[in-house]
C-alpha cells in the first residue's frame, strides 16, 4: 500500500486508490451523495470562501496547507498514517501477532459496528452545527466552526473508505445509511444520544467541542490501538486534526469565562445577565448538561461488548502501551460505580469489583473525566486571576445520566440522591432552563465584520496560522 499522497485525483488519497479501480469507482459514486448531503445538511450560511486547513499529507511536518477555498470545493480526502510494516497487536488474545491488514471473518460484524458508530457521529455533528454560522461572534470563530465542520466531513470519509474497502456490499450499504440518518430525526436518528441534541448557540458549540469532541478523542485513541491496521492508521491521523477541535472548545470557554469575569469585576456584581454577558451559573448549567450527556457516550459501567472488543483486539485502552500490565487482563479486576440496594426499594451509590475486561468503559470514562477536570481548572484560574471567588466544577458522575447504572436514578451535582419528584422540581437549578436558553440566544447576534467581536466573549489570544485576529478569515457571499 502506497503512502504517497495523490492530490490530483478526484478523491485525494494516500491509499493508492488509482490502483484499485473498483474501489475508486465505488467511492466516486458515493462522492456526489456526500456533496448533496453537505449542501443540504452542512453549513447553512452562504459564503464565498473560507481560510481553511486542508490535509494534504500525513508526515509530521507540512501535513496541511492553509488557503481561502469555497467550502463546496474543499478537498475531502482519504489519509491514513504511515504503515509500520512490523506493527504487532498490542493487547488481547492476539497480542504479539502481526497487525491485520484484512478483517478476520469472525470479527467482521463487530468491527463494522464500531466503524459505523464512529462514522455516524461525524456527519451528525455537522448537522447539529448547521445554523450556527448565522450568529457567529466573529469571523475568526466562524472560520473555526467551518474548519471543524469540513474536518468532521473528512472523518466521515475516513470511515466510509474503510466500509467500502473492507466490508463489501454490507459496507457500501452502511455508507449510504450514514447519509440517510440525521441528527434529531424522528424516523432515523443518529445512533448515539448526544448526537441528537441541538447545538443552538455558541456557548453550546464550545461546550460540545470541549466535552463531546473530547469523547471523540478518547474513542479514537482506543481505536488507534486496534489490531485492524487500516482502522488504527486512520484514527491516528484523525487525532491530529482533532487537536484543533479541542482547542476551539477549550479556548472558546476560556473566552466566555474571561469576558463574564471582566464585566463582573467592572460592575462589581454577579448579576450580569442585563449587561450583555453570560452569567456564571448559566455557564455552569451548560457545562453540567454537556458533560453529563458526554459521559453517556462511554456506554455502561460494565459491558460485555467492550470485553469482547478488547479480547479480540478490536478496541484497546487509552495509551495502551503505557499500561504496566499483561495487556490481556484476563485475571485482573477493577472497581466500578454501582447502585447498592438499601433494602427498601431505594439505592445508594457505591463501588463494586468486577473483571477488568467488562469494566473497560469505566476505565476509559475515568481517563476522560480527569482530562475534563483540567479544563475546569483552567477556567477557574481565569476566575481566580480576576479576583473572583466563584468556581466552576464538574458535576457528580451520576448526575443526569441516561446510559449505564445511573440511568434509573437522579442526583444533585454533589451526588445526593433525589426522588423523581424532587428532580423534576429542582432540575432547573442545574440544567439550562428555558430562560437561560432564551437569554443566551438573545446574545447571539452575528458579528461578521473583520476585526470585530461580540460583547459576550473575549477575543482570542492568537489568530489562525500566524494570521491576526482581524484577518478576513471568511468572505461572505
Ligand atoms: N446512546 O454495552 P454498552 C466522536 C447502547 S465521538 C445510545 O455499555 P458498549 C465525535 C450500546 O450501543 C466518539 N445508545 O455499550 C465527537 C448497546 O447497544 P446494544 C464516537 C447507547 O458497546 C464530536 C447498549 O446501549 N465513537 O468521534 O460497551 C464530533 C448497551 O451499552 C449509548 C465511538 O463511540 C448512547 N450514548 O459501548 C464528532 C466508538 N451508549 O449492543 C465526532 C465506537 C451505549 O444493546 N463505539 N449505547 O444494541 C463504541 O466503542 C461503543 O459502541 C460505545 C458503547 C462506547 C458507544
Amino acid at each position: 500500500m502506497t503512502t504517497t499522497s495523490d492530490y490530483t485525483e478526484k478523491i485525494p488519497n494516500n491509499v493508492g486508490l488509482r490502483d484499485d479501480r473498483r474501489l475508486q469507482r465505488a467511492l466516486e459514486s458515493w462522492q456526489p451523495n456526500f456533496l448533496s448531503w453537505w449542501e443540504s445538511m452542512g453549513p447553512a450560511l452562504p459564503t464565498q470562501d473560507v481560510y481553511l486547513r486542508t490535509a494534504v499529507n500525513v508526515g509530521r511536518e507540512g501535513w496541511a496547507h492553509f488557503t481561502h477555498v469555497p467550502m463546496r470545493d474543499y478537498r475531502w480526502g482519504i489519509f491514513l498514517a504511515e504503515r509500520d510494516q512490523a506493527r504487532q497487536i498490542g493487547f488481547g488474545e492476539h497480542k504479539g501477532e502481526p497487525a491485520w491488514q484484512q478483517v478476520p471473518g469472525e470479527y467482521r460484524a463487530d468491527l463494522r459496528r464500531l466503524i459505523v458508530i464512529q462514522g455516524d457521529t461525524e456527519p451528525a455533528s455537522v448537522e447539529q452545527q448547521r445554523n450556527l454560522g448565522a450568529t457567529a461572534p466573529s469571523l475568526y470563530d466562524l472560520r473555526n466552526l467551518f474548519q471543524v465542520n469540513v474536518e468532521e466531513g473528512r472523518h466521515l470519509w475516513a470511515m466510509v473508505y474503510l466500509l467500502h474497502a473492507y466490508f463489501g456490499r454490507e459496507g457500501r450499504e452502511e455508507a449510504e445509511d450514514l447519509l440517510r440518518r440525521n441528527s434529531g430525526s424522528e424516523d432515523s436518528p443518529r445512533i448515539l444520544g448526544a448526537f441528537n441534541e441541538e447545538t443552538p448557540d455558541w456557548l453550546s458549540f464550545y461546550m460540545f467541542t470541549y466535552f463531546t469532541d473530547r469523547d471523540g478523542k478518547y474513542q479514537l485513541g482506543t481505536l488507534k490501538e486496534s489490531a485492524f491496521d487500516p482502522l488504527s492508521r486512520t484514527c491516528e491521523f484523525m487525532l491530529k486534526e482533532e487537536a484543533h477541535h479541542m482547542m476551539v472548545g477549550t479556548t472558546g470557554i476560556d473566552r466566555v469565562v474571561e469576558r463574564t469575569a471582566q464585566v463582573m469585576v467592572e460592575n462589581d456584581t454577579d448579576d450580569v445577565a442585563a449587561l450583555g454577558v453570560i452569567p456564571l451559573p448559566v455557564i455552569q448549567r451548560y457545562l453540567n448538561f454537556h458533560y453529563s450527556v458526554s459521559l453517556d457516550l462511554f456506554g455502561g459501567e460494565t459491558s460485555t461488548n467492550v470485553a469482547n472488543y478488547y479480547t479480540a483486539g478490536l478496541k484497546g485502552r487509552w495509551m495502551e502501551d503505557r499500561r504496566k500490565d499483561d495487556h490481556r487482563l484476563t485475571d485482573d479486576s477493577i472497581m466500578v460505580d454501582a447502585l447498592e440496594d438499601a433494602g427498601d426499594g431505594t439505592g445508594s451509590i457505591a463501588q463494586t469489583e468486577v473483571a477488568a475486561l467488562v469494566g473497560l468503559n469505566t476505565d476509559l470514562r475515568r481517563e476522560y473525566i480527569a482530562d475534563c477536570q483540567s479544563g475546569v481548572n483552567r477556567w477557574n484560574r481565569i476566575l481566580d486571576g480576576a479576583g473572583l471567588p466563584q468556581r466552576l466544577r464538574l458535576p457528580h458522575v451520576a448526575f443526569n445520566r441516561r446510559v449505564g447504572v445511573f440511568a434509573g436514578i437522579e442526583v444533585t451535582p454533589d451526588g445526593q440522591l433525589l426522588t423523581a419528584g424532587e428532580w423534576d422540581r429542582r432540575k432547573g437549578e442545574w440544567l439550562p432552563t428555558a430562560v437561560d436558553k432564551t437569554h443566551v440566544r438573545s446574545l447571539m447576534r452575528p458579528v461578521h465584520e473583520r476585526g470585530k467581536i461580540a460583547g459576550w466573549i473575549a477575543p482570542p489570544r492568537n489568530g489562525i496560522n500566524g494570521k491576526p485576529f482581524d484577518y478576513d478569515y471568511v468572505r461572505l457571499a
